[in-house]
């Protein structure tokens, strides 16, 4: 072991002064690098700058600002174009318009109350259909709107007509209704609305006809089927009759 350390301290003393004869900085490397195995050399000079790096990456994105504030109101914009010229007013071509519709709305609506006082039942006979007219009209109204429509007042010439009538009268809760029977020609004298006279069949209440007031030359019928003579310009409802034949 003191052998091996004489031996090393020798070594090291042999390359100490070989490297104080020779001088040269290669031959120095040379012998620093041999004495760099066994201990640690000086450190190196700096080296050179190197090249500028790639960027980085781009921030997070900030939080939002705060509302602006409204703006002013614009100005007014410019007038638009004019409109197309209107239509003149016929007044009068529209106000006779009118009065054509307002009459056809009148004679609509007493068709319909025609149809539906038709719908709401009539009576028949072999060859007659009476329609019971729930409008309170005078006499003369009464025949004109049985007239109007193609028939007549109701002329019970018979007993199965006059009993078919005064049913109808009773089924509907009526007292009496005009028929078409009166002495407007003649006094005393009755005739069918018709004009064709009386025969020998008639159903008259007893006292009448008393012409009361004298004034009583229309007829009605009560709900016993039984007539009796009143005055044309009292209103009541009434029963019209149209032939078949004519339907
Ligand atoms: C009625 O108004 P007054 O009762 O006298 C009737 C006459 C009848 C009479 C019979 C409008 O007359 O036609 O003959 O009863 N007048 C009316 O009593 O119904
Ligand atoms: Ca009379
Ligand atoms: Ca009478």
């Amino acid at each position: 072991m003191k052998r091996d350390l004489v031996f090393l301290g020798t070594l090291i003393s042999l390359v100490f002064l070989s490297l104080l004869r020779s001088g040269s900085p290669q031959h120095l490397a040379e012998e620093a690098c041999s004495v760099q195995i066994l201990v640690p050399g000086l450190k190196g000079d700096a080296g050179e700058k190197g090249e500028k790096g790639s960027p980085g990456r781009p921030g997070r994105v900030g939080p939002s600002g705060e509302k602006g504030e409204k703006g002013e109101m614009g100005d007014v914009g410019p007038p638009g174009p004019n409109g197309e010229p209107g239509i003149p007013c016929e007044c009068s071509q529209l106000r006779k318009a009118i009065g054509e519709m307002d009459n056809q709305v009148a004679q609509l609506t007493a068709e319909l109350k025609f149809i539906k006082n038709a719908v709401a039942g009539v009576r028949e006979t072999d060859n007659k259909i009476y329609l019971l007219v729930k409008e309170e009209k005078r006499y003369i109204d009464a025949q004109l709107y049985c007239h109007g429509r193609g028939g007549n007042l109701g002329m019970p010439k018979d007993e199965a007509a006059n009993g078919l009538l005064a049913s109808y009268i009773n089924q509907a809760g009526l007292t009496r209704v005009f028929i078409g029977i009166n002495d407007l020609e003649r006094e005393g004298t009755f005739v069918y609305s018709d004009r064709s006279p009386m025969q020998t069949f008639n159903k008259w209440r007893n006292g009448e006809p008393n012409n009361a007031y004298d004034e009583e030359d229309c007829v009605e019928m009560v709900a016993s089927g039984g007539w009796n003579d009143v005055a044309c310009h009292i209103t009541m409802y009434f029963i019209c009759e149209f032939d078949k034949e004519n339907v």
